[in-house]
């Protein structure tokens, strides 16, 4: 399987226009994508590139707008260019031996609020040398800085700063869970895998997060069985040993609940996404607004990819009438796909889908934006979980202690 868009580290290049982002982009990539040219503003949109880079794996690498763009066209490039900050795990901001202006700072200060980790790259180093003053002030508001000529310098040269400034700076920020699995989960226990072959289940192929997660499980050394629901009963009674974990789809949850014996812990493949690229703690907390949602009261299903809906989607229908069969309130659902954030402000609850095509980073950032809102955010495997009344079970497995018995 090919790294999917939502697993790569994503490091977006930023500057004012003209400093010689796209020659940094093309540099890196070891090929001529991005148009370079002399004539400020030549970058309109932002552009993404898949690669390696080793020691750290799979990247999205993004090439962005000037933002310092104006006039009304340059003021929607801008825009766009902000946009990429919700992604954006680490930022390369370029700037030339003029140090950093108005501008910067002002796009310096997004790059803060986001809490992206951020390398200067001075360029044009070969046209004019940086002053000292100028350099003192700008790299101080960076976690590391590069002094280059992007024209001049070879890819191997660049890579090697590159990856020595990208070390540092991914360090400070350690604290991702890099696993879907539990914690608890170890080397040797059987976890068994309901997949549900459903008219939503693509044709020929399993999705991506049963994919990731069956991955994550042969990682761990664990003992991995796939099932349908009909054949789950079968598999646990001929077991070699006790599964420790049953994952479902979560549109099985319920039935699932009643095959499995009571003590067994149970999750979803949603909930696992939940935990990791989002914030479990604050999506069961909003997911038990539910009940106090009232008649008319406006909930919005939100989707990161633009996938076209079934007769029985899980956000159109399925996720809509769990959810008013539990309230018995006559809700009122809005549905948005797709890589923007829509304004939330008017709902009571947003339900997230689980986020397979988009970044932990993003997640968080739409969370932050739900909070400040004041606006509760949850995700489909927690509101179905919630609304089948079996939430406690479903997120039993993030908290069972973790500590060696003595
Ligand atoms: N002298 C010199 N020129 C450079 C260097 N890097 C880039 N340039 C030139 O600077 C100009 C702008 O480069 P781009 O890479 O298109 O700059 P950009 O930041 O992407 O510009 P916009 O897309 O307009 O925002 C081009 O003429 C490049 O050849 C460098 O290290 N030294
Ligand atoms: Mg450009």
């Amino acid at each position: 399987m090919r790294e999917t868009k939502g697993n790569r580290l994503n490091i977006t290049i930023y500057g004012r226009r003209n400093v010689g982002k796209s020659t940094i982009f093309n540099l890196i990539l070891g090929t001529d994508f991005s148009i370079v040219s002399n004539i400020k503003g030549t970058t309109t949109d932002s552009i993404r590139k898949a690669m390696e880079l080793e020691p750290f794996g799979a990247i999205s690498l993004v090439d962005s707008a000037g933002f310092d763009d104006i006039n009304t066209l340059g003021k929607l490039r801008v825009e766009k260019t902000k946009k990429t900050l919700m992604q954006a795990e680490v930022a390369l901001f370029i700037c030339d031996s003029e140090g950093l202006k108005e501008d910067d700072f002002k796009f310096l200060e997004l790059i803060k609020n986001f809490k992206i980790p951020s390398i200067l790259i001075i360029n044009k180093q070969d046209e004019e040398k940086i002053s000292k003053e100028k350099l003192e002030e700008a790299k101080k508001h960076f976690n590391s800085y590069i002094l280059t000529s992007a024209k001049n310098v070879t890819r191997d040269d660049f890579l090697k700063l590159l990856k020595n400034s990208l070390r540092l700076v991914l360090e400070d920020a350690k604290n991702t869970p890099v696993s879907a699995i539990p914690e608890n989960i170890q080397k040797g226990d059987l976890v068994i895998l309901v997949i549900p072959l459903d008219k939503a289940a693509p044709k020929g192929r399993l999705i991506l997060p049963q994919v990731q997660i069956l991955r994550e499980l042969l990682d761990k050394g664990c003992v991995a069985v796939c099932v349908g629901i009909d054949e789950l009963e079968y598999a646990i009674k001929n077991s070699i040993t006790r599964p420790k974990l049953v994952i479902v789809d979560s549109q099985v949850f319920g039935a699932v609940e009643k095959i499995i014996p009571q003590d067994m812990l149970l999750t979803s493949f949603s909930c696992l996404f939940a935990n990791l690229k989002g914030d479990i703690d604050e999506f069961v907390t909003s997911a038990n607004k539910l009940d106090n949602l009232q008649d008319n009261d406006k909930i919005l299903i939100l989707e990161s990819c633009t996938h076209h809906a079934t007769d029985d989607d899980i956000g159109r229908v399925k996720i809509p009438n769990l959810i008013k069969k539990y309230t018995g309130k006559n809700v009122i659902f809005e549905h948005f796909s797709g890589c923007d954030f829509p304004d939330v402000s008017t709902y009571s609850l947003v339900v997230h889908c689980g986020a397979c095509m988009t970044n932990r980073k993003e997640i968080l950032n739409r969370i932050k934006i739900c909070k400040e809102l004041n606006v509760p955010i949850t995700n489909y495997g927690i509101v179905i979980s919630k609304c089948l009344g079996i939430l406690e079970r479903a997120i039993e497995v993030f908290k069972i202690d973790t500590q060696p018995e003595k």
